[in-house]
């Protein structure tokens, strides 16, 4: 009899199928420095990469289903989405924030802090990650009246559900509780001090998660949660915790999230008269029109334009890096031949 059904935290029959006979499937519900905690049928257990998948920089995050073998991680099963970032503070490398996540909820308060450019941002990339974006606006309670900033994130996410919520007060707690059900998983990403880890703590109903002591002048300063985590709720549905990040650098394959994101602006231009229009200053521009008329913000333009111009630059870091590499692989052969003809 197993001590815990996996099922809970989304396990399938596909799933199932993925797995090599003899290895035991588990979660990944934290992840450390070089450790990971992987819940199985019978354990919570805390493993680590052997030295191939290490050597291998074998990617491993938060949500991934992995096979046990000898109590290390043996093979990290295909993910049905992920969230990634490129990492802060390096160049051109991914990091996987979660993974096999169904609904990723951007966490951002109401107040002076809101930032609809930063909420552009996030969208672009959980529409590139496979997962289904919603938006959750925090400490409704400092607020008499939080509908122009509502209009305001609205304006800015096309299609996309948008909460307030106040976990003082209790404001729309059950409506965004329900979006998470049994055997789905949802990840919470915002910046720090934005209410994530307290949202959790009302959902589980109690102190799961260290939350950040109320302070006077509050607000985004210091990290409290340290690292991301797996948490099954109470009554179904898996929701990950995230530390809170300032800001969010798009990966290079968001060309996809970007049309998402941007979909109304992506309208637009469809609508110009010239297929190649760089909405700068042609006749019969839909794009620039809009703008004319205030259907479109010059704001999100612009935005749009920096995100793009952002998602080019990193396409030609990664060509870069790619032809060194292939450079580097030629230069191996090259000594190797050498080396083989001395030989004969
Ligand atoms: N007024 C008010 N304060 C809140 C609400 N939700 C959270 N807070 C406070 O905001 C502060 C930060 O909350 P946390 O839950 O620690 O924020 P976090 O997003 O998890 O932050 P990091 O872990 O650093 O990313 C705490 O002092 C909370 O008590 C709310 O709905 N209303
Ligand atoms: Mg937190
Ligand atoms: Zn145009």
């Amino acid at each position: 009899m197993p001590d815990f059904d996996l099922a809970a935290l989304g396990w399938n029959a596909e799933l199932a199928e993925q797995l090599e006979p003899g290895l035991v499937p588990g979660r990944v519900t934290a992840a450390h420095r070089a450790a990971y905690d992987v819940q199985t049928e019978h354990d919570l257990v805390r493993t680590r990469l052997p030295g191939r998948l290490l050597h291998e920089n074998a990617d491993v995050a938060v949500g991934d289903w992995v096979a046990l073998g000898d109590g290390l991680i043996r093979t990290v099963l295909p993910r049905s989405s992920a969230l990634v970032r490129n990492a802060a503070g390096r160049a051109t490398v991914a990091q996987t924030l979660a993974a096999n996540i169904d609904v990723a909820f951007i966490v951002s308060s109401l107040g002076p802090d809101l930032e609809p450019r930063r909420i552009e941002r996030y969208l672009v990339t959980i529409w590139e990650s496979g997962a289904s974006p919603e938006i959750v606006l925090t400490k409704a309670d400092r607020l008499e009246d939080p509908s122009l900033m509502v209009a305001e994130v609205e304006a800015v996410a096309p299609g996309v559900p948008v909460h307030v919520v106040s976990s003082v007060t209790g404001q729309g707690l059950d409506a965004l509780r329900a979006r998470i059900q049994p055997g789905t998983t949802a990840v919470l990403v915002g910046s720090s001090g934005v209410g994530k880890s307290t949202l959790v703590n009302r959902f589980v109903g109690h102190e799961q998660m260290a939350v950040k002591e109320v302070r006077a002048d509050d607000d985004e300063g210091q990290h409290t949660t340290s690292h991301r985590e797996l948490i099954l709720l109470p009554g179904g549905g898996v929701v990950i915790d995230t530390p809170g990040i300032r800001e969010l650098q798009l990966w290079d394959a968001s060309e996809a999230g970007m049309s998402e994101a941007f979909s109304d602006v992506e309208e637009l231009a469809g609508e110009c008269r010239f297929n190649d229009c760089t909405h700068t200053s042609e006749p019969g521009c839909a794009v620039l029109a809009a703008v004319e008329s205030g259907a479109l913000s010059e704001e999100r333009l612009q935005s749009w334009r920096k995100l793009q111009r952002e998602l080019r630059a990193i396409a030609v870091r990664h060509d870069h890096l790619l032809r060194k590499e292939e450079t580097r692989k030629w230069k191996l052969i090259g000594k190797e031949g050498k080396a083989r003809a001395r030989r004969r």
